[in-house]
Parts: structure tokens; sequence; C-alpha cells
């Protein structure tokens, strides 16, 4: 099925004479390239505003745009999408990865043909790619996570994760991180009794926060480091009238605006960044590569757009990455203002 999505869409872009077939490369007649995003899953809002924002910045380049995603949420389903990617010669790649190290050899292998490489959303280990498009500092996320779950639980208490893909990069990076908040004095009363995985799918992820539910009476705060997790959390706990658990995480704000309102708001706040900036700046990437305007090294800096200078910087993996921009907040005060934005 995935293999057919591919073919049809770079398939639609020969037919439509927006692309001509010329030695191992894919063009379009004067594009400046053909730029790939490879999401984690189908059927996600968030993974289809960052390839919007991503398709307006490349298209805006005279770029041609292909996007491709799995059914499923596994690194198998992408390996198979990349290694066909490669057999037709795009130029660039950009990939929110669904595992941290099942994706290096078919990454490598496009980088030894001359493709651009980098990450967005969910990295892969830093030899594997030129550089890392992240949304936001893995340490502000983990610490802005911790203390919502402390503010929420009253300072102590049982807490649980409701968490993505459970070999996702980006979610283990933040719950490894938030771990290590965990350890400082003030949150010694809190207990994290479990992590269960919703594969970002709305019922699967239901279905995990019952059992959560069920298998501790005493839980006062789950916390979903993902947009489909949260909403299906924030579901259950509307229906489950009896439940007196609070749920925060990261969310979109146009599915988490119904629960953040009233005093006894399910979910009194929330974060997430701007997902449509994300694509953006990640097609800035992809053309800045391309472009041999940076090469992805710690200390490059490239224009972009009119989102300004950026400086590629050194991570705590000793890997390079560009940070997009800081959390943003989502409570009962600002909803409005984002909700239908994204
Ligand atoms: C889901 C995905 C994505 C993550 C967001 C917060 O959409 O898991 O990778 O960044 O949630």
């Amino acid at each position: 099925m995935k293999r057919q999505i591919i073919m049809l869409v770079l398939a639609a872009l020969l037919l439509t004479g927006c692309a001509a077939q010329s030695g191992r490369n894919i063009v379009k007649e004067d594009s400046a390239g053909v730029y790939a995003m490879v999401i984690k899953s189908e059927g996600n809002t968030y993974n289809d505003l960052m390839t919007q924002g991503f398709r307006e910045v490349i298209e805006g380049a005279d770029g041609t745009c292909v996007i491709a995603g799995p059914t499923e949420i596994t690194a198998e389903a992408q390996i198979e999408i990349l290694q066909e990617l490669i057999e037709q010669g795009v130029d660039s790649i950009a990939v929110a990865a669904n595992d941290e190290d099942a994706l290096s050899p078919v990454l490598q292998d496009a980088m030894g043909q001359g493709i651009c490489v980098s990450t967005v959303d969910s990295d892969v280990s830093k030899q594997a790619r030129q550089v890392f498009v992240n949304q936001a500092a893995t340490e502000e996320i983990a610490r802005k996570l911790v203390e919502a779950v402390y503010e929420m639980s009253g300072g102590s208490g049982q807490w649980a994760i409701l968490s993505a893909g459970s070999q996702a990069t980006n979610q283990n990076t933040w719950i490894r991180a938030m771990r290590s908040v965990m350890e400082e004095e003030t949150y010694q009363d809190l207990r994290l009794v479990d992590i269960v995985y919703g594969n970002d799918e709305i019922e699967t992820s239901k279905e995990k926060t019952l059992e959560l539910l069920e298998n501790y009476p005493d839980l006062k705060v789950i916390c979903a480091p993902t947009v489909m997790g949260l909403a299906a959390v924030a579901q259950v706990l509307e229906e489950q009238t009896d439940a007196d658990v609070k749920a925060t995480g990261l969310g979109l704000p146009s599915s988490m605006s119904a629960y953040v309102k009233g005093d006894d708001a399910i979910c009194p706040y929330f974060y997430l960044w701007n997902p449509i900036d994300l694509g953006r700046m990640s097609g800035y990437v992809s053309l800045a590569l391309k472009e041999e305007i940076i090469t992805g090294a710690v200390g490059e800096s490239f224009e972009a757009g009119d989102m300004g200078n950026f400086v590629i910087q050194e991570n705590e993996f000793g890997a390079s990455e560009v940070i997009v921009a800081p959390l943003i907040r989502f409570d009962a005060e600002n909803i409005s203002e984002w909700q239908y934005l994204f």
C-alpha cells in the first residue's frame, strides 16, 4: 500500500508535466529540486500541519515537494518509503523518525548517494543525518511538563505517562529528560507509576487511558507528550465523570479547547509549538542543505525566510540541531487566540 502511495505521487508529478525524468533525479521542469518529507504516520492532524508548512516553503522556492507517510507508526514502514525515495532519486529527505536507530542504514545509504538528509520533530542517531530540526529544547519540554504534573497533582501522588510509539525518539527523549527533572528534591513526593503507548492512535490511546484508570485508582494526573494521546486522555476523562484525574502534555489547541475551560477543567493547561512553523523550518533547512549554504554542522547559520536567521547548535547528545521556538502554554486565558490556527 505504501509503495503504491509513493509511486502514485511520483507518477502524478511525471504525468502532470511538473516533473520530468532526467538521469537519476526526477526533477520538475525549472524545479529547484525534489524535496521529500517522511512523516511518522498518516491520519495525524499534527503531521498534516507540519507538511503544510514544509510544502509552503518548498513550493515557494519553486521546488517539487513529495510528502510520504506510512499507515502504521513503525520504523519498518518508514524504511520501505525511504528506500523508494532513494530509488526515485529525490534530492533531499526530511524524516520524523519512528525509531532512533533502525533508520540509520537507509539514511546513511541516502547520504552516500548525495541525498541531503535531515530530521524533523523526531531525531535519529547523529551519524545518520546532517542536522535535526527540533521544535523546542528538550530540557524546556521536560521541565514544563513535570512542573505541570506537580501543580495539577497538588505536589504529590501517583501519575502516569501516555506516550505515542514505544520506539519514537522524541517521546523517549522527553521522557528520559522528565525522569532526570523528577530526581530533584521538589518532586520527591510524585510517583510515576506507569508508561503506556497509544501509538498516536485515538482508539488505542483511549484504551490505554482506560487501563490506567482501572489499574491505578489513586492516579492524579496523566501526562501525554503526544497530541493524539492528549486528545484521547481528555475524551476519556470527560466520559469517566467519576475519575478525579487531570490531563496535561503536548496538544493541539484545536483539539483541546473544550477541556481547558472552567474551574474544574479536565486539562487546566498544556503545551506545544506551532507545527506549521516546524514544517516551514524543515523546508528552509532542506533548501539550505541542497544549495550547500549549510552542511548541518554546529555553528553554521542560515536564513529561514521571515522566520529570521538561525544558528545550528550542539544538543545534549553532541549532535547538531536547530531549535525552532520556545514552548507555548495554552490555557483558558489564551486558547481562543490559538484554537483556529492549529
Ligand atoms: C504527535 C507525534 C509527534 C509529536 C507530537 C507532540 O503528533 O507523536 O511526533 O511531536 O505528537
